[in-house]
């Protein structure tokens, strides 16, 4: 298959004026006509030939200004020769029949139990009808959809619907990705919203009947998201109604498509009794991000795909924004912080790395990544603090005023902050442009007057860029004197040399807290003694590096302990002791304090400094870990249980999930030293999912709660959302010597439902969670990652693809082990028939 490269892109030959669309809906042979408005693109001189994207679509019909044409069909399209156009505007109809029921790549129209819904980004809508697919492209739809089904609804306003029949029109102009279609038997939890100028807005989230109880909190969130972008970015809705729907197949989170959002309904549906606080959090942040997507990405969209950051890094920066607001900024982003480097430093440090703006792709489905999504929020996160609050918020206003209703590019966006900032942002792109983390290396100099920071940044080779210029990295840095009183407030400096010094004032020797609020997405290298980290895990006034402190404490002694059989002492067990009983500090904040550094974090870590990482010998001593902290705290656990327990009925809210974040953290702990009573008994008591699955989680680790996990089942086995956790956390949570063995227990599960993506996640990549299970020394996780990813390309190679990033930190270990990931690769890469999703993603991590 063959590359796209961004250097090729060229405006598209013709304009689409209006798209109008009629579905007769049948799950074997749906027919689909379509008239499109088109004219020449003012912006492509000259004649040319009409090309349409169309995949698996059986053609009826073609006709011109209501002249029958033939046109060349082929497998990724139609072409109407140039001679066989009219001259100006024309109407192109066609007609073409698709198959539902069989779609199981979940891409374009398919069924969900029973249920039509589509999925279009980012090229799925080829697979609906003949069409300009590519984002650039906009023009205003109208719908009519035919079926026997009570529900029918697709983007925009209603416009009129009878029995059997509903119609649809978007006036606002769109690509063809953010069509969507549902048709259904559903009910909807309904509310009203009235925006700031008086628009009245119908809500609505449409579930299956039964389902309807468990969607107010995602109501809430849609509301307090609709008023946030009002009062913080000025941004309203646009539409009369905004509809949700719960679908229970899809390869996705969510998806933004205008004004009839569709979500997967494990980021929808939720209750105190089936859903974690860690749930309601994911889905107060993606009922926030999609809708914020009506703005960021919808209102203004990207020219191509290359530019996928445009929309999603500035829409994952709101959503963080927004959840900062609801919850506690602090916690939000040491969060947001684990998950950045346990995902995109991954990416970015492996086989798979690639710029936050690629430059090529085979399959674009493939670039849907951390890199894209997580890092590109980071670097707008840079830009507003190098632009200042002001700045950022002129520059914000500029870009919906300059682009709206545009497909816009990131120099269009740059040059939106450059105009209204007067900064000139050359260097600041190639955060954009190339891809790997920056390394920053920090010395210190003290002279008696004066303090002096020196820095040097070194842009490490990734695939297709050996070399790279200097980033500019924003460093906030602030200074403690040594009573632990701040001399110097958050201060951010400007690194934009590959070596360059920062002095300050100060007649005593400062300590300093570097990279504040984690100011850049960079690798921190610094020597810093274990009573310089107490000392900041005591007294930094920023919390990030107050609990950044804490666990460069913990990684350095768990790096001791598998590489010189160091065992803990008292200084990290009594700085951690410190926190965990530091009744000034936020629950979760001491709860994320109290989190050990993770298996595969470790990894990364051993790896950077030249260590092969034995995933085994990490899993035992980060367990030893856990153990003497359990001993060191384990008497006064029990009382801090005790009072971290909430009387009254349970509330989603931030402040209750911070005690419950601890008490787990705490219970969990205990388990290691009484064998786990206290957690047996929390979960017998437990009247909520967090508690239930927190303290399972806790007896599984001690290698209990058999009895638990069958009550579990016998519980919840109807629900498909909560028994996805009863897959997952046997399978995270086991002994890595039975990973594999759980796993294909549970693969023989009548229901294991592996066409389902939420349930294959569940289980398979369970597996590859399980770090030491996954990289287990027999191969035996490898090979049966590779089996299933194998079985489930035919069927959906979008999920196959994704989850094939199990593989792409093979670099890091061993020769034995580097073998047999290569031996798997191959495998996978000569299956005969290999998706062009999973065929990229192999062939790039094997290099
Ligand atoms: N646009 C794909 C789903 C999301 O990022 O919202
Ligand atoms: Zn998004």
């Amino acid at each position: 298959p063959r590359a796209v490269h961004l250097a090729d892109y060229q405006p598209y030959t013709h304009r689409v004026e209006h798209v109008a669309l009629t579905f007769r809906l049948a799950p074997r042979a749906t027919r689909v006509l379509a008239a499109l408005r088109l004219s020449p693109n003012p912006g492509r001189p000259g004649r040319h030939d009409l090309r349409l994207d169309g995949e698996q679509l059986r053609l009826i019909a073609v006709r011109i200004e209501g002249r029958e044409v033939a046109a060349r069909v082929d497998a990724t399209g139609m072409t109407i020769p140039a001679e066989m156009l009219p001259e100006g505007g024309f109407t192109l109809e066609t007609e073409v029949e698709i198959a539902p029921e069989g779609n199981t790549a979940l891409e374009g129209l398919y069924m969900s139990r029973g249920m039509y819904c589509t999925q279009c980004e980012a090229e799925g809508f080829r697979k609906i009808t003949y069409y300009p697919d590519r984002p650039d492209v906009m023009a205003p739809f109208r719908v009519r959809i035919e079926a026997d089904l009570p529900v029918l609804l697709s983007n925009g306003n209603p416009l009129g619907q009878g029995p059997g029949w509903a119609e649809w029109e978007d006036p606002w102009p769109k690509p063809a990705y953010l069509f969507a279609l549902v048709a259904g038997d559903l009910v909807a939890h309904s509310a009203d919203f009235t925006t700031a100028s008086g628009r009245a807005v119908a809500l609505n989230i449409w579930v299956r009947a039964g389902d309807q109880d468990r969607c107010a909190y995602a109501m809430d969130s849609l509301i307090r998201s609709m008023r946030w972008d009002e009062e913080v970015y000025g941004r309203e809705y646009d539409l009369d109604v905004f509809n949700i729907v719960a679908v229970d197949d899809f390869n996705m989170g969510a998806m933004e498509n205008k004004g009839l959002n569709i979500f997967n309904s494990k980021y929808v549906l939720a209750s105190p009794e089936t859903a974690t606080d860690d749930d309601f959090a994911r889905i107060e942040a993606i009922i926030a991000h999609e809708y914020f997507h009506n703005w960021t990405g919808n209102r203004i969209t990207c020219r191509d795909w290359f530019q996928l950051c445009l929309k999603e890094g500035l829409t994952v920066f709101r959503d963080q924004q927004f959840s900062g607001d609801m919850r506690s900024h602090a916690v939000k982003r040491i969060e947001d912080v684990l998950m950045l480097r346990a995902r995109q430093f991954r990416e970015d440090g492996g086989p798979l790395a690639h710029p936050v703006r690629p430059d090529s792709y085979v399959e674009i489905n493939n670039f849907y990544t951390a890199t894209i999504y997580e890092k590109g929020a980071e670097v707008i996160g840079m830009l507003k603090r190098l632009v200042g609050e002001e700045g950022y918020a002129r520059a914000l206003d500029l870009y919906f005023t300059r682009h709206d209703g545009e497909a816009a590019t990131i120099e269009d966006w740059l040059r939106v902050f450059e105009d209204a900032t007067g900064r000139d942002l050359a260097q600041f792109k190639r955060w954009y442009t190339e891809a790997g983390t920056p390394r920053v290396k920090v010395w210190e100099e003290w002279d008696g007057e004066s303090y002096t920071l020196t820095f040097e940044q070194e842009n490490p080779a990734t695939p297709g860029q050996p070399e790279k210029g200097a980033k500019v990295i924003p460093i906030a840095v602030g200074l403690l004197n040594p009573n632990g009183d701040e001399v110097l407030p958050t201060t951010v400096l400007e690194l934009t040399q590959d070596r360059q010094s920062f002095r300050f004032p100060a007649a005593a020797r400062p300590v300093p807290s570097i990279l504040r609020g984690f100011s850049a997405p960079v690798v921190l290298e610094r020597d810093v003694s274990p009573e310089e980290r107490a000392f900041l895990l005591a007294h930094d006034t920023d919390p990030f590096n107050k609990w950044e402190a804490g666990r460069a404490l913990a990684k350095d002694l768990l790096a001791r302990m598998v590489t010189e059989g160091a065992a803990p002492g008292p200084d990290w067990l009594d700085a951690i002791a410190r926190v965990t009983f530091d009744e000034g500090l936020d629950p979760a904040f001491r709860a994320l304090a109290l989190r050990l550094p993770g298996e595969d974090d470790m990894a990364s870590t051993l790896h950077a400094g030249g260590i092969t990482p034995d995933p085994a010998r990490i899993w035992a001593e980060r367990r030893r870990m856990g153990e003497a902290l359990a001993r060191r705290l384990g008497p006064q656990l029990p009382g801090l249980i005790e009072a971290l327990a909430e009387p009254g009925p349970f509330t989603p809210d931030a402040r209750a999930a911070g005690r419950r974040a601890l008490r787990i953290a705490a219970l969990a702990l205990l388990a290691r030293v009484d064998g786990g009573r206290a957690a047996r008994a929390a979960h017998a008591a437990a009247d909520n999912m967090t508690e239930e699955v927190g303290a399972l989680i806790a007896l599984l680790e001690v290698g209990a709660g058999q009895e638990e996990l069958v009550a579990f089942e016998a519980r919840w086995g109807r629900d498909r959302n909560v028994m996805d956790k009863w897959f997952a956390l046997q399978i995270a949570h086991a002994h890595p010597d039975q990973a594999v063995a759980v796993t294909e227990a549970l693969t023989r599960h009548p229901d294991f439902d592996w066409k389902n993506p939420n349930r294959f996640r569940s289980v398979i990549g369970a597996l590859s969670a399980n770090h030491a299970g996954f990289h287990h020394g027999s191969g035996a996780g490898y090979r049966l990652v590779a089996d299933w990813l194998l079985r489930l390309d035919p069927l959906n190679p979008q999920t196959a693809a994704r989850m094939s990033t199990a593989f792409e930190t093979w670099p890091r270990y061993d020769a034995d082990r580097q073998g047999m990931v290569q031996a798997e690769l191959a495998r996978m890469a000569a299956a005969p028939g290999l998706s062009r999703d999973l065929g990229e993603m192999v062939a790039r991590m094997r290099g």
